[in-house]
């Protein structure tokens, strides 16, 4: 089964395939597809941005579409950068949004350095039926980057005693907000 990927996020579509592709799934980027599109995230919720994606390419495709939107939610910092964490505070590189956010921690105890990652899927069907689905995956903020594996927010994230970068693709991928999320998307596809 061929779905194409509403997304233009290069760490977001490696992990799709490495979760999707042994289970028989073909995950097509939308470059790869030849749709080039950047879709303006007018949203206020993970699951309202996901199905904007979604539409977008569904519209030009009329295919299976799956979109993906996802975010590091910090208790500390009312669960910023949320929705945002693609473009934090207009931040232009991964590594200048991790050292902001471990700067906006500095001072806060073990405890409450609680975060999580959300990851939200919208399917659309070839008929046009739109579902979506949630995964989470609960960790803490810790004190600098670790790791160099994953992307995006991954060497300041702490699941269990590791960080994500710190830890392999399929590592990451049976604990993650993603796989999560890939786990609800199989029971409804
Ligand atoms: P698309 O909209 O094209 O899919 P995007 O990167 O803009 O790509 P989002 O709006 O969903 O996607 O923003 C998600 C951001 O959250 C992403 O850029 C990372 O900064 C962060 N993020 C999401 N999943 C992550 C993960 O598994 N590890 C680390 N950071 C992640």
């Amino acid at each position: 089964m061929k779905l194409i990927l509403a997304t233009n996020n290069k760490g977001k579509v490696k992990e799709f395939k490495e979760i999707l592709s042994p289970l028989g799934f073909e995950v097509v980027s939308q470059s790869d597809a030849g749709i080039d599109i950047e879709v303006e995230e007018t949203g206020t919720t993970f699951e309202e941005n996901a199905v904007l994606k979604a539409k977008a390419v569904y519209d030009i495709s009329k295919t299976y579409v799956i979109a993906d939107d996802s975010g590091l939610e910090v208790d500390a910092l009312d669960k910023k950068p949320g929705i945002y964490s693609a473009r934090y505070e207009e931040l232009q590189t991964p590594h200048e949004r991790n050292v902001r956010i471990l700067d906006q921690l500095d001072g806060v105890s073990d405890e409450n350095r609680t975060a999580r990652f959300v990851c939200t899927i919208c399917l659309i069907r070839d008929n046009g039926k739109v579902q979506t689905v949630r995964g989470t995956c609960e960790g803490r903020i810790g004190y600098k980057e670790k790791g160099t594996n994953g992307f995006g927010y991954d060497p300041i994230f702490i699941y269990g005693d590791r960080t994500l970068a710190e830890m392999t693709d399929e590592e990451k991928n049976s604990i993650s907000h993603r796989g999560n999320a890939i786990k609800e998307l199989l029971k409804i596809i």
